[in-house]
């Protein structure tokens, strides 16, 4: 008998690489996609067939905000494993939209496990949460599973939400549920206004074109940033083990925004230099600004220096990552300028 699994967020990053590595490992996946007034699936398309032929990938509307849709779909497809991988996950955008963002982003979360209380299921499915370095926030690096959370935004205290109402119906009612508590990750599908994606679109299409400006924030913050293709793999890993555990995973190194920068030039052979201080900071190439700093791009709290120490994963889960920062930067380039080019 084929596993069956349930992706909540299958529209997203994560979604669309856990996705493709659960059909390579031969499941039948479902995803739960929300209405949208614009299509939301590009990142899957790839793999979506027609719903009338015969497939093993299935999408259906959905919305973690809503108790009885979450219910009902678990009841219908009855998965053996659930990644709860949705969320409002900008954390910027938490701040604008705090209340929201802790509906969807830390209620979601209970929605879900409740469902699998309420269908006595308890016994039948295996649930992943999709927690973050982001809930570290203020505490010193190296984080690891030990580190006191101090999260620094609506999205960090959400997910910190997330984090022990899954630790708490793990331990009152023995659901096999896990907590991934994953760094920075990203890759070609990555959402466009995070700062990596931003950076290698801005500057691939001031390269290509000539000229043309790109408006940032935060030039010093600090992250630890791995490929998405990567990270999944450590949240299945997580649900095959015996025992249900948290896992910080990461890649243990840490470079500030300004040197994604650096590396994108590079790659690019872009020469740039820099002026100015705080925000009048400029990046120059051929004699022109093209980067320049704008401060509704800060956030009224920052978290300012991560990196993560995942030695457990790496132990425990033999889990390592196969990408660093250049080939996952060098890997988003490309498929820009092709995408830019066609
Ligand atoms: P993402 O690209 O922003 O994807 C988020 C997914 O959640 C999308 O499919 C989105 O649907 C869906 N979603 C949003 N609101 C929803 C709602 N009300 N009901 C149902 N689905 C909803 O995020 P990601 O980078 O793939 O990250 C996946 C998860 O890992 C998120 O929970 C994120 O917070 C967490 N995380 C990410 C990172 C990282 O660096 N990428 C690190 C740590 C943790 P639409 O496509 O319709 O918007
Ligand atoms: O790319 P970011 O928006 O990612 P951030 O805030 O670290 O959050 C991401 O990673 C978390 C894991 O730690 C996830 F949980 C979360 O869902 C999300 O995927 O920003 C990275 C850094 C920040 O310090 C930000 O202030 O880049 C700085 N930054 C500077 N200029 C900018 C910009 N960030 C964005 N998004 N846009 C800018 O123009």
């Amino acid at each position: 008998m084929k596993k069956i699994a349930l992706i909540f967020g299958v529209t997203g990053q994560d979604g669309a690489y856990l996705s493709k590595l659960l059909l390579k490992k031969n499941y039948v996946v479902h995803g739960i996609k929300r209405r949208s007034s614009s299509l939301n699936t590009q990142r899957i398309d790839d793999i979506y067939l027609d719903p009338h032929k015969k497939t093993n990938f299935y999408l259906h509307y959905g919305d973690l905000t809503n108790s009885l849709s979450v219910l009902k779909i678990i009841e219908k497809i009855k998965p053996n494993e659930i990644y709860n991988l949705g969320a409002q996950s900008h954390v910027g955008v938490s701040f604008d939209v705090p209340e929201y963002t802790a509906n969807v982003t830390a209620l979601g979360t209970l929605r879900i496990l409740d469902a699998i209380l309420t269908l006595k299921m308890q016994k039948k499915i295996k649930f992943y949460q999709a927690g973050t370095s982001e809930m570290f926030g203020a505490s010193k690096p190296p984080q690891s599973e030990k580190t006191l959370f101090y999260p620094r935004s609506p999205y960090g205290v959400a997910k910190v939400y997330s984090h022990w109402i899954t630790i708490n119906y793990r331990e009152a009612y023995n659901i096999f549920a896990c907590n991934g508590i994953l760094f920075n990750h990203e890759s070609p599908f990555r959402g466009e206004t995070f700062v990596t994606k931003k950076i290698v679109t801005g500057l691939c299409e001031i390269f290509l074109k000539g000229s043309g400006k790109l408006y940032l924030g935060n030039l010093y913050a600090k992250r630890d940033w791995g490929h998405a293709e990567d990270y999944v793999l450590a949240m299945w890993k997580m649900l095959q083990k015996k025992k249900p555990m948290d896992y910080v995973i990461s890649s243990g190194k840490q470079y500030t925004v300004k040197y994604f920068i650096h590396i994108v030039c590079k790659k690019l052979g872009m020469k740039i230099t820099w002026k100015g201080k705080g925000l009048n900071e400029r990046a120059y190439w051929k004699n022109k600004i093209i980067i320049s700093i704008d401060k509704r791009y800060f956030r009224p709290t920052e978290v300012t220096s991560l990196r993560g120490d995942s030695r457990k994963a790496r132990k425990e889960l033999k889990w390592k990552p196969r990408h660093n920062i250049y080939s996952l930067a060098s890997e988003m380039i490309d498929e820009e300028l092709k995408r830019i080019k066609t």
